[in-house]
């Protein structure tokens, strides 16, 4: 696999001060396929300098000029789209066609969106006898996840970018490739040097380094809790700013008067699509007492088609593929029945598990709390919507759900009563403006749109 043994640090791509690698593998086959190098303390200083002393003239540069970049760069990510899919695959075993529509699509959305966002909003407003200014919070500190590697990484540089910001970007161990040739899509647009620079390496060595460096002036981090609680107590300690993107554990209410078929088929893609890797998956179907057989009989028709090796990909790596395996595990022992599926996993190579419904789940098990990351749905009863609002509303979570009714007025009236930052009315689409982001435990902040633009900015107001 192509690949950099360097990091981008201030325009040029350079070794790591210390010696340390991290291997790559392919999850499908156990294969090593690159190495990358694993930056240390050292490293992370290196580009937090060059990212601030980029600041001044990328903050002064006009927004439509920061637009212009942003278009340039949605441009060559869409020309590069079938090598960006091919490298996801091979970091993440995503099934190449999932790569091409959703791990390389939907970044170039999302830097699109940014170009028109750059280019339209007020960075300045009249409020009565004053004029408000929003300027860049400064030097950013990106910390990303492997789950969708570039969409990740995408929807945090390109609104620091709109901002002004300038970044340091600390990708996931597991998927650093992807990262590396959007660190080149960055170069070949003339992005100026030090505006995005790049170091890979470990969360505990080179994203404490970045998080907790006095030159970095926000930190917007997604993954576990676990480890946005530690950055969200630096941050708070540090007095910088901090977006946590966490968690999720979020429910598909199907209402009685809905198409049962419709969301149950649309709810099993949503679980087992990027092999159940996605923080905002329906995990938790909520089906009426009445209809609850017959969902769950469609579930698990739907959920065998997903094939290991097929249509679902592996988990990304052995300590995920583990995770999940605990988590089956803990359902059977609580009590949940696996309809299809189960803690087996299939033979030979490769990260897998089987895609699995859990049936008989109530609301208190681990597998109804917990965030599994695994393509793993489970079916919970509810006895009226009363019921069901606690229910769905009855984890420490809170990122995103679904909500199925006879017509959209009834669900949204439903939606109205969930503690959760996006809910999909019969069905939705993805909208790359829309904002994202958890109540609760699920974070802090939104991502996307202009909502997720405003993380990044300061307000300075200057009275007349
Ligand atoms: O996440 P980590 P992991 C959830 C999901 C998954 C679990 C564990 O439930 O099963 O988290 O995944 C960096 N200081 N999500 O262990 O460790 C790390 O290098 C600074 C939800 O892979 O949180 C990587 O870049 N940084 C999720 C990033 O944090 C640290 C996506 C995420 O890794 C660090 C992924 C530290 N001390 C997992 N330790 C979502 N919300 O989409 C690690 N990192």
């Amino acid at each position: 696999m192509k690949h950099h043994e360097a990091m981008y640090i201030d325009g040029r791509w350079r070794p790591a001060a210390g010696s340390g690698t991290i291997e790559v593998v392919n999850p499908a086959d156990e294969q090593v396929i690159a190495t990358v190098p694993a930056g240390s303390a050292e490293d992370v200083d290196a580009a937090v300098r060059a990212a601030r002393a980029a600041l001044p003239c990328w903050a002064a540069t006009p927004p439509a000029a920061r637009a212009e970049r942003l278009a340039a760069l949605r441009d060559q990510l869409a020309a590069r789209a079938e090598e960006i899919a091919q490298t996801v695959t091979a970091e993440l075993g995503a099934p190449l066609a999932f790569s091409r529509t959703v791990h390389a699509g939907a970044p170039v959305a999302v830097c699109g969106s940014y170009a028109e966002i750059a280019r339209e909003y007020a960075f300045e407003e009249t409020l009565g006898n004053s004029t408000v200014l929003h300027e860049p919070v400064g030097v950013v500190g990106a910390i990303t996840p492997w789950n969708y590697p570039l969409h990740q990484i995408v929807a945090k540089v390109a609104p620091a970018l709109a901002a002004g910001c300038t970044v340091v970007l600390k990708p996931a161990e597991d998927t650093p490739l992807v990262a590396q040739l959007f660190a080149e899509c960055v170069e070949a647009v003339g992005i100026p040097a030090g505006v995005v620079n790049l170091v890979t390496g470990l969360g505990p060595v080179a994203g404490r380094a970045l998080a907790e460096h006095d030159g970095v002036d926000m930190v917007s981090f997604t993954g576990s809790t676990a480890v946005g609680r530690t950055i969200g107590a630096l941050a708070g300690g540090a007095v910088k700013r901090v977006a946590l993107e966490l968690g999720g554990k979020s429910a598909n209410v199907i209402l009685p008067d809905a198409d049962l078929g419709k969301a149950v088929a649309v709810g099993v893609a949503n679980v087992m699509a990027n092999s159940g890797q996605t923080c905002s998956a329906w995990t938790r179907m909520l089906v009426h007492k009445d209809q609850y057989d017959e969902a769950v009989a469609l579930a698990a028709a739907a959920t065998a088609k997903y094939v290991p090796g097929e249509r679902l990909g592996p988990l990304v790596s052995a300590r995920q593929r583990d995770r999940v395996v605990g988590y089956l595990e803990r359902g059977v022992a609580e009590g949940a029945r696996p309809v299809v599926g189960g803690p087996r996993t299939p033979e030979g190579p490769g990260f897998y598990v089987h895609p699995t419904v859990f049936a008989d789940v109530t609301p208190e098990m681990t597998i109804a709390q917990e965030e599994i990351f695994g393509p793993v749905l489970t079916v919970l009863r509810y006895e009226d919507e009363d019921d069901a609002v606690r229910i769905a509303n009855g984890t420490v979570y809170g990122l995103a759900g679904a909500v199925w009714a006879g017509d959209d007025a009834r669900a949204v009236a439903f939606a109205r009563r969930l503690e959760t930052g996006q809910v999909d009315i019969n069905g939705g689409r993805f909208n790359p403006r829309a904002p994202f982001g958890g109540y609760k435990q699920s974070g802090i902040g939104r991502e996307l749109g202009p909502h997720g633009l405003t993380e990044y900015l300061q307000t300075k107001s200057l009275q007349f």
